[in-house]
Order: structure tokens, then C-alpha cells, then sequence
């Protein structure tokens, strides 16, 4: 497998990129049309959220059926014009499959609960729950229909967790993959693929909730070579990309070894949780830079040293906004928002860019939990009043980490609804949409800087190709890393305060040439004052 190391990925949420038809939810037709604005921007690969039929209880990662489309989103015709008028413009698809669980309405689960014996081993049943939590709250367990038995849900109650260990369901999600493949799309990102390899007997396990039981399994290594030979590994241009769950770098250099024939990247997530207390989500506190570039370090080196390759990202539909997170964005918003992407696309691995971060999209700053929609969101809400946390405490905590902060509407202009819709969206627009929308930024610094950095990364292969070593290791407002290929030398300087630091230049990058920066008088010398949020990329 040859991956294509200068390609990066945008990340649509389809139901808020761009409505056509009035009913509030973005639709195929909306992504056509904005093609030339992605081909614009100059990305390779569209990652698209979940389309498929489904009660939407978990936004689409409930699946009831694998290989249709929401009639929301429009049909399948839509859905092949829409990958061939991408391809027109060299951009390609890459789908979400949701392969650890399906809905309680997907007709396997359906079949199952009505007695059939074949179907109820796709799925955990057993007599007794264990310990486990669902990772949105509560028992990972739910009564089986008035069985008196249990089925197993890591995430919410309608999405019943597959049984990979049985070969006719590994049988029906290949058919399922191979089923896109045929439709023309050229990548996937397999949803929480690290939690496919359950324990043959499941066990209480009170550690960590329950997580050891059945995160990062030996035989999902086993279980992604398969599905490798079974599907996609035939293709060698095919990108894909698995999100991974409270993982490690030993095995994240196995899922994404070329040699290992699993698959091309692995998504880890331990840097957006350093502003977790405790590493607990819902929690408020400033984020932890020593941790944070000591995180970066480590798995940028590792993965560089042991040949393996990952997602690089600050933001996806499960986030709040990294601009709120780690940036002053009353003041530096601008400069902010374009050191965070020098600090991730210059680096090494496949840059992600989520919808509306090219235009330095913030949190909506809602005013009520009324405006809250997500199931987690909701659930944890509650869960903090019975904590003994008070109204006011507990919704600024959901406001500072709710999943909707990400996925309201794309701001694509000033008009009513920030031009996603004409009629009133599913999740309401964020309150910055008068000031920053596509129409305002499409001239302004961020998006240029992402054309730019789009750019250098397909021209030069120090970008794309060269190693990761740590710089600077000991500053405590800089993180800094070198990229080294063939001779050529690039140190990348990014300054993440709001004040000015001074930085001593290495000797051999004195001499060197300001590839880039998010300021225009950047001057080399012994020493440097970076400004607030400056990023400096010298190259030698
Ligand atoms: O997310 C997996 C996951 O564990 C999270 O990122 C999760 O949303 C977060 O920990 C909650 O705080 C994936 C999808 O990206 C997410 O949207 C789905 O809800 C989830 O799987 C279930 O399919």
C-alpha cells in the first residue's frame, strides 16, 4: 500500500454543511455545490459523517441500513453525482463505516430480538450484564427484549456493539465496504475500530470502566488484516484511517504499518485531553501545555522511528472548537487559528481539516441547554445535577464541551442562517456568524494560510515524506519540531501564548530561509521574539 503522503482531508458533517431543500438538514446537493469551494481550498479527500438510514439517535452512528442513504440527504443518484462531479475536481470520498455496532433497528437486531438464533450471535447477549459503562452514561448492558437476558452497547442503548468473533458478520460488513468501493469512493474511516476484538468471554472488569475488556484486543489486528485482503487492499490508491480509542503508539504503529496491511493512519485523541481535569471530560480547565507537547513528542517520534503514520487533527464532530480550547480568540483569533494548523500541517502524518476550521469557526455560545441536542450532552447533563453541581455550573460545562459546539451549521455568509438553509436548521447557528463566514474569509488570513499550507505540503517532501524529531524541548510557550529529509532540514517554531517569547535559533537555522510564518516581518537571527501566536518555519 502506497499512501499518498501529500494529500490532506476535509471533514464534511453533512447534516450541517448546506441545505437545499428548505427542511434545515444539509443535503448531497448542497455538498455538489460547494465542490468548487473545496477544489478552491485545494483538499484531496472529503471525509463524510455517517448518511445512511437511521433513527438518529446517535446523529447517524446509528445505522439501520449499511448500503442506502437517508432520504434526507437525498438518494443514491444523488450520492453517485455527487462523487463523480468531486472526481472532476480531484477530490475524492472518504465514507464513515460504523462497524462495531448498529442500530436496534437495523434488521439483524431486529430478527434477533424476534427469536431468530442466527441473528442473535451478530450480536454480546448473555445471561448476566458485567460491570461494564457505556460510554455515554450508565450500564454498557440493556435487557434483551423480555428475555431476561442482556445485550452489550458500549455507546448509546439503541447501538448494540457487533460480534466480529462470528465469521458471518466479518461477512456482511466486508460485503458492506465492498459495497462503497463498487460506488466509486476512495476511502473510509472505520468508526472506533479498536473496539471490534471483544474477549471471547466477557468478564466484570472494574478498571477504567470496563475499557481493558475490550480496547485494542490482539485479534483486531487479526480482524483488520482480513478486512484489509477481504476489501480495500486490493486498491492501492485507497486511504484509510481507523478512529481509535484510548490507544497506545505500540498499537497504532501496528494498524498503520504499510507492511502490516491494515489499514493507512490511525486517529488518537490523547492531545484533546489535556484540558480534562483529572482526565475527565466534563471538567473545566485550562489545557495543560507541558502535557500536551510532551504528548506530541512522544507519539511524533515514536510513530516517525517505528514506521507508522497518523491522522493529524485539532477538530472533528466530537469536539469543541480547538479556537475556544487553546487559543485567546477575543484577541489572537487570526493568528491563533494559523499557528494550530502550521502545528499540525507541517508535521508528520495526514492533516484533517473539519468543516469551517479553514474560516476559524468558533463554539456557537449558545444561551440554553434547550439549544443542546447530542444524546451525550443531554445525558451529561443530568449526570452533573446528581452530581450536586448547580444549573448554572453544569450548563457552562456542557457550553465548553458539548459535541453540538462543532457540528452547528457552516457559516457560509451574513444572511439569515448564515446562508446553510432557508429554513430552521436542526441545530441552531452559531452567534459569530455575522463576522465570520465563508463570504468574509474566503480573503482573509486563515483560509489563505490553509491554501498555502495545502500547497506546500504537495510541492515539498520534506513536508509530506521527511521524519519527526523534537526542538526546544524545554520551552514552556514554544512547541517546536524539526522535519529532516534527504539533507534538507525544516524547524517548525510555534508559539502558543498570547505574549512574546524569545526563542534562540539553533546555529545551522540562522542561516536559513523563512519558509513560512503567520506574520510578515519574520527576520532570522541568534535569537527571535515570537509574537503572540506566531508560528516560524525555517528551512535549510
Ligand atoms: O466516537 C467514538 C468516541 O469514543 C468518541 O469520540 C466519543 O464521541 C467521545 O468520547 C464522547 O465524549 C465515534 C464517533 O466519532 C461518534 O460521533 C459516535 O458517537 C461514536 O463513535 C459511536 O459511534
Amino acid at each position: 500500500m502506497a499512501l499518498d503522503k501529500t494529500k490532506v482531508v476535509y471533514q464534511i458533517y453533512p447534516k450541517s454543511y448546506k441545505d437545499t431543500t428548505g427542511n434545515g438538514i444539509g443535503d448531497f446537493r448542497g455538498i455538489i455545490e460547494k465542490i468548487p469551494y473545496l477544489a478552491e481550498l485545494g483538499v484531496d479527500m472529503v471525509w463524510l459523517n455517517p448518511f445512511y438510514p437511521s433513527p438518529q439517535r446517535d446523529n447517524g452512528y446509528d445505522i439501520s441500513d449499511y448500503t442506502a442513504v437517508n432520504p434526507v440527504f437525498g438518494d443514491m443518484a444523488d450520492f453517485e453525482e455527487m462523487v463523480r462531479v468531486a472526481k472532476e475536481h480531484n477530490i475524492d470520498f472518504m465514507l464513515d463505516m460504523v462497524l462495531n455496532h448498529c442500530s436496534t433497528e437495523h434488521e439483524w437486531f431486529q430478527k434477533a430480538l424476534a427469536g431468530d438464533k442466527y441473528y442473535q450471535d451478530f450480536f454480546f447477549i448473555q445471561d448476566q450484564p458485567t460491570d461494564w459503562l457505556s460510554k455515554f452514561g450508565g450500564s454498557a448492558w440493556a435487557p434483551f427484549g423480555d428475555t431476561g437476558k442482556y445485550y452489550l452497547h458500549l455507546f448509546d442503548v439503541t447501538q448494540a456493539d457487533l460480534n466480529w468473533r462470528n465469521p458471518n458478520v466479518r461477512k456482511e460488513l466486508f460485503k458492506v465496504v465492498n459495497f462503497w468501493r463498487d460506488k466509486g469512493v476512495k476511502g473510509f474511516r472505520f468508526d472506533v475500530i479498536n473496539l471490534i476484538g471483544k474477549d471471547e468471554v466477557l468478564v466484570d472488569c472494574p478498571e477504567n470502566e470496563g475499557k481493558p475488556a475490550y480496547t485494542d484486543k490482539p485479534i483486531v489486528h487479526d480482524y483488520l488484516h482480513m478486512m484489509n485482503e477481504a476489501t480495500f487492499g486490493a486498491d492501492d490508491s485507497f486511504m484509510t484511517v481507523g478512529e481509535m480509542s484510548s490507544t497506545t503508539i505500540d498499537n497504532c504503529v501496528l494498524y498503520s504499518a504499510p507492511e502490516r496491511h491494515e489499514l493507512s493512519m490511525a486517529f488518537n485523541f490523547h492531545h484533546l485531553k489535556v484540558d480534562y481535569e483529572d482526565g475527565q471530560k466534563w471538567t473545566i480547565t485550562p489545557f495543560d501545555f507541558e502535557e500536551l507537547k510532551r504528548l506530541y513528542h512522544t507519539w511524533g517520534k515514536e510513530m516517525s522511528e517505528r514506521g507508522g503514520w497518523s491522522a493529524l487533527f485539532w477538530n472533528n464532530h466530537d469536539q469543541p472548537r480547538a479556537l475556544n480550547r487553546f487559543v485567546d480568540i477575543k484577541n489572537f483569533r487570526n493568528e491563533g487559528a494559523t499557528m494550530l494548523a502550521a502545528s499540525i500541517h507541517l508535521s508528520r502524518g495526514t492533516p484533517y481539516i473539519y468543516m469551517g476550521e479553514e474560516i476559524g469557526m468558533i463554539d456557537p455560545d449558545y444561551d440554553s441547554m434547550a439549544d443542546y441536542v447530542d444524546v451525550e450532552s443531554i445525558n451529561a447533563y443530568q449526570m452533573l445535577l446528581d452530581q450536586g453541581k448547580s444549573p448554572e455550573q453544569a450548563f457552562q460545562i456542557i457550553q465548553a464541551k458539548s459535541r453540538d459546539n462543532s457540528r452547528t451549521p457552516m457559516q457560509w455568509d451574513a444572511s439569515e442562517n448564515a446562508g446553510f438553509s432557508t429554513g430552521a436548521p436542526w441545530l441552531k447557528v452559531g452567534k459569530s456568524y455575522k463576522d465570520i463566514n465563508v463570504e468574509k474569509e474566503m480573503d482573509g488570513p486563515i483560509f489563505k494560510f490553509y491554501k498555502e499550507l495545502i500547497r506546500l505540503r504537495k510541492e515539498m517532501p520534506i513536508i509530506s515524506e521527511g521524519s519527526y524529531l523534537p526542538a526546544l524541548e524545554d520551552s514552556q510557550e514554544v512547541y517546536a519540531f524539526e522535519r529532516h529529509l534527504d539533507g534538507q532540514k525544516l524547524l517548525v517554531l510555534n508559539h502558543f501564548y498570547g505574549s512574546e517569547v524569545e526563542v534562540a535559533i539553533p546555529e545551522d537555522y540562522q542561516t536559513g530561509r523563512v519558509l513560512l510564518s503567520n506574520y510578515d516581518d519574520a527576520e532570522l537571527a541568534e535569537k527571535v521574539i515570537l509574537k503572540p501566536y506566531q508560528t516560524l518555519a525555517i528551512l535549510v
